[in-house]
């Protein structure tokens, strides 16, 4: 027992060290330009890594259903209140695990199944869980959808609203996965009032900005915000939700409360609890508003450098930390500059733009962000030198000699800014 507790990965499960060990690599050398990843501090690893792992904790500070959860309680009323501190809000719930558990139990603390829910269309920016047949969003609830227009390329609120009184939604989702544009959070209330609808809005991309104060707080405007916590908030990957106390009659907070436990959820992850109170500390200081600041001005210097390199962006550029590249324009699909930026170092993903004619698989686009870069403290200048790779690398996509040079430059440029000081993992042991 005793030392099957101090023995360390590399000796206990040398595959996993090893592909822990890759991975770390991979971080360290490539350009991570995932718009909804990040990397999170030593302090959140660390937290997110601990005992807290071990420990049951179901219910909330105060009334748990096991004994010994003194430790558990104030590591959740300590996540709470920092996310209240950052986000405002009359009730705060930090045990979703997940983006998408956070919205299931939003949905589920107001609307009974095949209630008509009315959301961003997923192949106009929107998320799997606003109502797409695939999700428990779209089987559980009768779901319609706004767009954006055709030629601005921003949400059509005119629609959204002739939608919302056709169809009278008991839920109005705002939010999105890829969309480059501030939203209208005021307009999207007053619908909502009209018509006698919730308004739930779904920042989980946004939340590390509107924390950092460099984008809008859709909270004020709404009935209950959900979000992530690991995208530009930058903590664990997990979820949370913030709501008004009540709604009307309606008693949001137990209602919530009682959803996301026991409704959709058993035992907490108190381990990513904890690291979600370090993150909202993190996120609370200072330099937490520089660094969302930076945030957005990467996305705008590298937008304008692509533009400049030639390429056509989704509604013409971006006020966050997100683009949507139209590379179909230049003849290439979505998934070959997906590859090609992979050979180069530079993740990103394939992604559909709005009124796409291609395949999900194979679509007009790709999503790049800025979140990550900015936490290794690359800024305006790093982004336009990136701008060059991306434009060198789908010109050159089947040139592997030419992709192989791009990605060893990459790896130059990131090792100028290192991530974790430990770099590597202990190195393998063979068995
Ligand atoms: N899958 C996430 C993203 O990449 O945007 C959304 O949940």
């Amino acid at each position: 027992m005793t030392d099957r507790m101090s023995i360390s990965l590399a000796h206990a499960d040398p595959e996993v060290a090893a592909a822990l060990e890759q991975e770390t690599l991979r971080q360290h050398e490539g350009l991570e330009m995932i718009a909804s990843e990040n990397f999170v501090s030593e302090a959140v690893l660390e937290a997110a890594g601990s005992v807290f792992t071990n420990k049951y904790a179901e219910g909330y500070p105060g009334r748990r259903y096991y004994g010994g959860c003194e430790y558990a309680d104030i590591v959740e009323n300590l996540a709470r209140d920092r996310a209240r501190q950052l986000f405002g809000g009359e009730h705060i719930n930090v045990q979703p695990h997940s983006g998408s558990q956070a919205n299931a139990s939003a949905y589920a603390a107001v609307l009974q199944p095949g209630d008509t829910i009315l959301g961003l269309d997923l192949s106009h920016g929107g998320h799997l869980t606003h109502g797409h047949k695939l999700s428990f969003s779209g089987k559980l609830y009768r779901t319609t959808f706004y767009h954006v227009r055709r030629d601005t390329e921003t949400i059509d609120y005119d629609e959204l609203e002739a939608t919302a009184e056709r169809e009278k939604p008991k839920a109005i989702i705002g939010g999105a996965s890829a969309y480059p544009r501030l939203w209208d959070f005021a307009r999207m209330r007053q619908i909502a009032e009209k018509v006698g609808a919730y308004y739930i809005f779904d920042m989980a991309h946004i939340a590390g900005l509107v924390a950092g104060g460099a984008h809008p707080s859709p909270v004020p405007h709404t009935h209950i915000t959900t979000t992530t916590t690991h995208k530009t908030l930058r903590g664990p990957r997990a979820g949370l939700i913030i709501s008004a106390a009540k709604a009307g009659e309606i008693d949001l907070a137990r209602e919530i409360d009682k959803a996301v436990f026991p409704g959709q959820q058993g035992g907490p992850l108190m381990h990513i609890i904890a690291a979600k109170a370090v993150a909202f500390a993190e996120a609370l200081r200072p330099e937490f508003h520089a660094y969302a600041a930076q945030i957005v001005a990467n996305a705008k210097a590298l937008a304008e450098a692509l533009q400049a390199a030639g390429f056509r962006l989704v509604s013409g550029g971006t006020d966050n930390h997100l683009m949507l590249v139209d590379v179909f324009e230049k003849g290439i699909n979505g998934a070959e500059a997906e590859t090609a930026l992979g050979k180069a170092g530079i993740t990103v993903n394939k992604n559909s733009i709005p009124w796409d004619t291609n395949p999900p698989l194979k679509p007009s686009g790709i999503r790049i962000g800025t979140p990550a870069l900015t936490t290794r403290g690359m800024k305006e200048l790093q982004m336009q030198q990136i701008a060059a790779w991306i434009a060198k690398a789908l010109e050159r996509r089947k040139d592997e000699a030419a992709l192989d040079r791009i990605r060893g430059e990459v790896a130059e440029l990131a090792n100028q800014f290192p991530l974790y000081a430990w770099r590597r993992t202990p190195a393998t042991v063979s068995a």
